[in-house]
């Protein structure tokens, strides 16, 4: 009786904590199997993933239905004995031998056929560079002068202290939320090169079938292509317990029409460009400012927001 009770909450806590906002939206069975996702390769994981799942429920069904119908058959009771002299039969070994290894080579034939695919990151149209801080994401779009920070919005941020006096239901996606997402355009080959400034930490987006570690000192890449006709926002979390506040700097990817993310993108770099030349401006108004790509260590979009060097040193002295 308890147990049936806690069962449907403890799936929802279950849910609500794990799950991104797309699978909260969906409901039944659905929500126990992992999203078919909104690119091509997210569905080809979820097609190869539901044919393993079927070998895998064929091979238990001859199995245990083998098993079962021995018990059965063959009980005490039936005035069963038992075969004392039972040796091994070459023949029968031979045979649960060779057919798990076609099985297997059946299975991996698929699986490595994805797998190449996921890593094929040739022919991309996009590059941007993730980078995983305590506790926020960095993102800089290589060559197009645009780098922003993105972090855990401020509802949520206020409503996660203790005694905050907010209740969380009424705070919108809550702790699946950014105060900067991450803008790419639909049906373009978006290359991501991952890496981590302080600990390991992983990008996971699942509607991308996309999930990389962060690691310091390493650059990991991946690749998306959102479909043509599947614009809209995009939830993710870390996937690497990666300290304190690992529960607490979600991804959220803003997918949009080519024509908005070009606007979108011109708008930002021009205003980068602004920022950065401002300080250069008031320190030398007769030079020519000096404009580069804002490196990864630098201030973010927003200068109220925690930059990752801030960040860094936080965690540094927290660490220590
Ligand atoms: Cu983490």
């Amino acid at each position: 009786m308890i147990r049936a009770k806690l069962a449907p909450r403890a799936l929802a806590a279950a849910v609500a904590a794990g799950c991104p906002a797309a699978a909260l939206a969906e409901s039944g069975w659905s929500q126990l199997n992992m999203p078919v996702g909104v690119t091509d390769i997210s569905r080809k994981i979820y097609d190869l993933h539901m044919t393993i799942f079927w070998v895998c429920v064929a091979i238990a069904v001859v199995v245990f239905g083998a098993m079962i119908w021995s018990i059965f058959a063959y009980r005490k009771s039936k005035g069963a004995i038992p075969d004392a002299t039972l040796v091994h039969n070459t023949k029968v070994e031979f045979i649960w031998t060779v057919v798990p290894v076609f099985i297997l080579i059946a299975m991996a034939v698929p699986a490595a056929r994805v797998l190449v695919e996921i890593e094929d990151t040739t022919k991309t149209e996009l590059a941007i560079k993730v980078t995983g801080f305590q506790w926020g994401w960095n993102y800089d779009y290589l060559d197009q002068g645009v780098s922003y920070y993105s972090r855990l919005d401020r509802k949520s941020d206020a409503a996660r202290e203790l005694l905050s006096g907010v209740d969380p239901n009424t705070v919108p996606h809550y702790l699946l939320n950014v105060d900067h997402p991450l803008v790419v355009p639909v049906d373009t080959k978006v290359r991501v090169l991952i890496t981590g400034a302080d600990v390991i930490h992983s990008w996971w987006v699942p509607a991308f079938g996309v999930k990389k570690d962060a690691i310091p000192g390493f650059v990991n890449e991946a690749w998306f292509k959102v479909d043509a006709d599947k614009p809209g926002l995009y939830r993710g979390q870390c996937a690497e317990l990666c300290g304190r506040d690992h529960g607490f700097m979600p991804i959220v990817v803003d997918v949009r029409s080519k024509a908005d993310f070009a606007a979108w993108l011109k708008e930002k770099a021009a205003e980068q460009k602004q920022a950065a030349a401002a300080p250069a401006q008031r320190r030398a108004p007769a030079a020519a400012p000096a404009v580069s790509p804002p490196d990864p260590g630098a201030a973010p979009a927003s200068p109220a927001e925690s930059t990752p060097a801030v960040v860094a040193s936080a965690a540094r002295s927290t660490a220590s």
